[in-house]
């Protein structure tokens, strides 16, 4: 069955995948469809979400420990979701977010090998059942994000990673969408950016319906 507007949709991938370009092309094919749509992202969306963001990406003298940025994680986004994506939904709003929950479990879990239980425990905790209706996970292999972001400048604190744990944030990320393959969507984001967008497209028209979306207001 295809989701009714409005829609709740995430963007995920591993390094160099390619989620902003494609946020704008998912926001603009939404936005031709008639959707008033909220652009957000995470770690992030709120005032106090940018806060713990600059936090989480910044470089410390410490280490910060991998429970406390588990924690920093969701503090984050219990602020968002009560702040930014509820009410835009309630108001009848499109939310197309740059990374949600499965970027904990790739990242934290995955990554970090934070145990899944615990994640999981938290998740409940502080969202309940509150998931996005359709993820679109953009996959790449390791090395060919790594030499694209490369080309990009600094790097932050995730980004100095290893490629091992690159690895295992890909391969958890992977499991998600083989476990929850209902709503995640895997794009082969290593084609050529119109292909990557043909593919988003086609995951958009199968799985959305977007006939009961309101229609733009005329310009005169
Ligand atoms: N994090 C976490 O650990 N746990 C969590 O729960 C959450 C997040 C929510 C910040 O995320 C960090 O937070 C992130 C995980 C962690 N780790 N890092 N780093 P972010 O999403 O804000 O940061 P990001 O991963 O760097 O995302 P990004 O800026 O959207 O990068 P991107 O996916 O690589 O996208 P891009 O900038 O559009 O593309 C990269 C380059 O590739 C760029 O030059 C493009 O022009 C190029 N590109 C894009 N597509 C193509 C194609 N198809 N062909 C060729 N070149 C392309």
């Amino acid at each position: 069955m295809r989701t009714r507007f409005p829609f709740f949709i995430s963007v995920e991938g591993s390094e160099g995948a390619g989620k902003t370009s494609n946020v704008n092309f998912v926001k603009e094919t939404l936005q031709a469809r008639g959707c008033k749509v909220c652009v957000t992202r995470e770690p992030g969306g709120t005032a106090i979400g940018e806060l713990l963001r600059e936090i989480l990406l910044e470089k410390h003298e410490k280490p910060i420990n991998d429970q406390t940025e588990l924690l920093i994680m969701f503090a984050a986004r219990v602020q968002h979701v009560e702040q930014v994506i509820k009410p835009a939904l309630a108001k009848g709003e499109c939310v197309l977010c740059d990374r949600f929950t499965d970027a904990t479990y790739a990242y934290q879990g995955g990554g970090r090998g934070i145990d899944h239980d615990r994640i999981s425990a938290l998740e409940k905790w502080t969202l309940g059942d509150f998931k996005p209706d359709l993820t679109l996970l953009l996959d790449i292999p390791v090395a060919v994000g790594m030499q694209r972001i490369r080309k990009r400048g600094e790097l932050d604190r995730f980004e100095v990673e290893d490629l091992s744990f690159f690895e295992r944030v890909r391969s958890a990320y992977l499991d998600l969408a083989n476990k929850h393959n209902e709503r995640i969507h895997t794009i082969d984001a290593s084609q050529t950016l119109e292909q990557v967008q043909l593919q988003i497209k086609a995951v958009l028209d199968r799985h959305l319906d977007l006939s009961t979306a309101k229609h733009p207001e005329p310009s005169w």
